[in-house]
């Protein structure tokens, strides 16, 4: 019989494994039968009065954290939400995020996993393409003012959730304050039967094309993943996580990440944001042991060391970086400068994860990503044709495994393209493998900016660009830069303005354009070049490798950004 995964499972929604893999991975000991509320209770039972959550008003016990879920639950019970709703979450990096996701996963209902960066572009787009039953959100006055500007964008009425007290700020009827769990008492609930082959939740692509894709996550497979992350990291009771990154996103969350540390039994820091200002008295505070930075971060916290005569954290013993590429340079600064192990994490939100081994000779930890959590995972390296490369020359990476979907949510003729007949799914990065086995990221084929490890789909801006009435094609390419990795150059060919001289105003009116229709500010071009007419292919397609060429071009020099934190 077909596993059953909720009451919304269509074949669009959810692409299940071949019944022959999914055995294996059952065999295998990887997918557990055990939904993520069970898997709470459990390290509730284990950890019991064990602090997992460091939070400013005190330690939260494994045993208090797993009451703080069922009362969200319970709660989010009572307002009407039912086992298999998908709700938009949007939260900010604090502890209460945990009650909440938890929560939700206690009671079946699926989160999409927003950032803290997405605006009203992102947000509606989410609760509209899944059919969303809430947006859950934090009842501070800029989050519900943002909930207002989504409802506003909906054809159909969205009932807003907001973790909080209304601030005041809110007036309409449509938001309803779900108190923290803090106090609340415990209720008298029992969580719906689940089945954990069924989708837990929901990461986001990165994505190459205009709308941002949803990639459902079974409890099985996430879970999977966070355990076998958790050991290979040897993350146990004495690790203190401190996330720095926001929240929601994969790595943070589950490579190892909070998730991991959890399971394992340790402590879980929450910073409000990466800052130097903010991770750094937290790190010397609660003696932190691992954290998790993407390079660009990691470049500002060792401009913030700059000059310090020794190394400041005793405690920290492992900084993972991952998300974008490091540079050879940065990554060698880390065990001098910072006094920890580095740890080099190359993984998607589609599943694979691949780790440098903790004790992975110099070589192995400063040049290369790493390999694959599982012995499951199928690697393909593969020429444009499909083929197998030879070791060592650079390829496809294609993939599929225990963890990895084989279809995004709704998606039919995008799936047909991502993924291979026999369900290999296109990761779009270009690799080799070392000798050693290890692999090497080297490039990516996929229309897709890294920014700071912010990851913007070109054409999702070039559409946004082409609803401004001025502009009749536009181009978005990355271009190097020291700083972020990479920065992003919007070439437009507009009408009625002079190609140069009105430049920098048409830059600016097409940046408020952008905003205005509420685009995540990381989206948002860093330069926009106007040119007469864009650079063709022979196809007649555009020709991007020139753009990128023309954007190469010497502008002003790039400037050390101070911080500005990742959604
Ligand atoms: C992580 O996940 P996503 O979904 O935001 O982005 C995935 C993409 C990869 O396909 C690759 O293009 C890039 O980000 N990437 C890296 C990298 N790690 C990710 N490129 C070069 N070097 C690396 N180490 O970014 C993510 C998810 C889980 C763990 C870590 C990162």
């Amino acid at each position: 019989m077909p596993p059953h995964h909720g009451p919304h499972d269509g074949p669009d929604e959810f692409t299940p494994w071949p019944e022959a893999l999914a055995r294996t991975y059952r065999e295998a000991g990887y997918w557990q039968g055990e939904p993520f509320g069970a898997w709470l209770s459990g390290l509730a039972r284990r950890y019991a009065d064990r602090p997992a959550l460091l939070t400013p008003d005190g330690p939260v016990t494994y045993r208090e954290l797993d009451r703080r879920a069922t009362v969200q639950a319970a709660a989010l019970a009572a307002r009407g939400l039912r086992p298999g709703d998908r709700v938009t979450l949007h939260l900010p990096n604090t502890p209460a995020f945990f009650e909440l996701l938890l929560g939700l996963l206690r009671l079946g209902v699926r989160p999409i996993l927003a950032l803290p960066a997405h605006r009203e572009h992102e947000l509606g787009y989410f609760c509209a393409h899944a059919g969303a039953a809430a947006l859950v959100t934090a009842a501070d006055p800029e989050r519900l003012a943002l909930a207002a500007r989504v409802q506003a964008g909906l054809d159909r009425p969205l009932p807003v959730i907001a973790l909080g007290e209304n601030p005041g700020t809110w007036e309409g009827e449509a938001v309803s304050f779900l108190p923290s769990a803090a106090t609340a008492p415990t209720p008298d609930f029992t969580p719906p039967r689940m089945n954990a082959g069924g989708v837990a939740l929901y990461q986001l692509s990165g994505g190459s094309t205009g709308t941002p894709k949803l990639i459902g996550r079974t409890h099985d497979d996430y879970l999977y993943s966070i355990r076998a992350s958790a050991d290979l990291c040897e993350l146990g009771a004495d690790t203190v996580y401190l996330a720095a990154l926001p929240l929601a996103h994969n790595f943070p969350l589950t490579s190892p990440g909070t998730l991991g540390a959890l399971h394992a039994g340790g402590r879980v820091m929450v910073a409000p944001d990466a800052a130097p200002g903010t991770a750094f008295p937290l790190i010397a505070a609660h003696g932190v042991t691992h954290t998790a930075l993407v390079p660009a971060l990691l470049q500002v916290w060792l401009r913030a060391l700059e000059g310090s005569p020794h190394t400041p954290f005793p405690s920290l013993r492992c900084v993972q970086v991952g998300g974008a590429p490091l540079s050879p340079d940065v990554a060698r600064q880390v065990r001098p400068r910072l006094g920890a192990a580095l740890q080099q994490v190359f993984g998607m939100a589609e599943g694979l994860v691949n780790y440098v081994r903790p004790g992975a000779p110099d070589e192995e930890a400063l040049g290369t990503q790493g390999r694959p959590i599982s012995p499951h995972d199928e690697v393909r390296i593969v020429d444009d044709h499909d083929q197998p490369v030879p070791d060592g020359t650079s390829g496809h990476l294609l993939t599929r495994g225990p963890y990895t979907i084989r279809g995004y949510f709704r998606a039919p003729d995008h799936n047909a393209r991502a993924f291979t007949p026999d369900g290999f799914y296109r990761t779009g990065d270009l690799v080799t493998r070392t000798p050693g086995g290890a692999l090497v990221v080297t490039g990516r084929h996929k229309d897709q900016i890294n920014r700071a490890g912010e990851k913007i789909a070109a054409e999702e801006i070039e559409h946004a660009l082409l609803r401004c009435p001025l502009v009749q094609a536009a181009a978005v390419v990355g271009t190097p830069d020291p700083w972020l990795g990479e920065r992003s150059v919007a070439f437009v060919q507009v009408a009625f303005v002079e190609a140069t001289p009105g430049a920098p105003d048409l830059a600016l009116t097409l940046k408020r354009h952008l905003r205005d229709l509420g685009l995540a500010a990381f989206k948002i071009p860093d330069r926009i070049e106007p040119l007469p007419a864009l650079p063709r292919t022979p196809l007649g397609k555009t020709d991007k490798p020139a753009l990128r060429a023309l954007a190469a071009q010497p502008v002003a020099p790039s400037t050390p950004p101070t911080h500005r934190s990742r959604p």
